[in-house]
């Protein structure tokens, strides 16, 4: 097995139904990667150990999902120089998901999370795959399938529908 290039983390297992789609995403491409559980509220010493760990572990990048009062990523991003995805989960539906939209996009100045669409763990799969794939021409051919991938798929559904 080679060694994990990508962390996922999310912080309950509640989140993995989401979180998922990026560990499908990095299937896709190919790209080996680590996902755990990582919660900044209820553990919040292995969020530490992990973020000063990364680097060191030779992880690219980290993707981490949350919701609600959604700290993860921030306090991640906060202990790492690696480039952290932020993927905002709806846990609940009391707000519309604007908690976790908010908690992960509203970051100081200095210490950035690159933020995904509500739910948009796939999307965060892709990025992570581009950031390997600026550095790793097999994954960067792979990339450039997939845009070809999804341009057949439109040229085909307009072709279905086209009179
Ligand atoms: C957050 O609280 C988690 O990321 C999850 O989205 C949310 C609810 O967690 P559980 O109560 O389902 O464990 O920390």
């Amino acid at each position: 097995m080679s060694k994990p290039l990508v962390g996922i983390i999310m912080g309950s297992q509640s989140d993995l139904k989401i979180m998922s789609a990026a560990a499908d995403m990095l299937d896709k491409f190919g790209i080996p990667f680590e996902l755990t559980i990582v919660s900044a509220h209820r553990t919040p010493e292995r969020m530490v150990e992990y973020g000063q760990a990364a680097v060191d572990k030779g992880l690219k990048c980290i993707i981490a999902g949350a919701g609600g009062a959604a700290h993860l990523p921030g306090m991640v991003a906060a202990l790492t120089t690696l480039p952290v995805i932020g993927v905002p989960v709806k846990s609940s539906n009391s707000i519309d998901g604007w908690d976790s939209v908010l908690s992960i996009l509203q970051m100081p100045s200095g210490v950035p999370v690159a933020t995904v669409a509500l739910d948009g763990a796939a999307n965060a799969g892709i990025i992570a795959a581009q950031i390997i794939g600026a550095f790793d021409a097999a994954v960067q051919k792979k990339l450039q399938a997939y845009k070809i991938e999804l341009k057949t798929k439109v040229e085909e559904s307009v072709e279905a529908i086209d009179k």
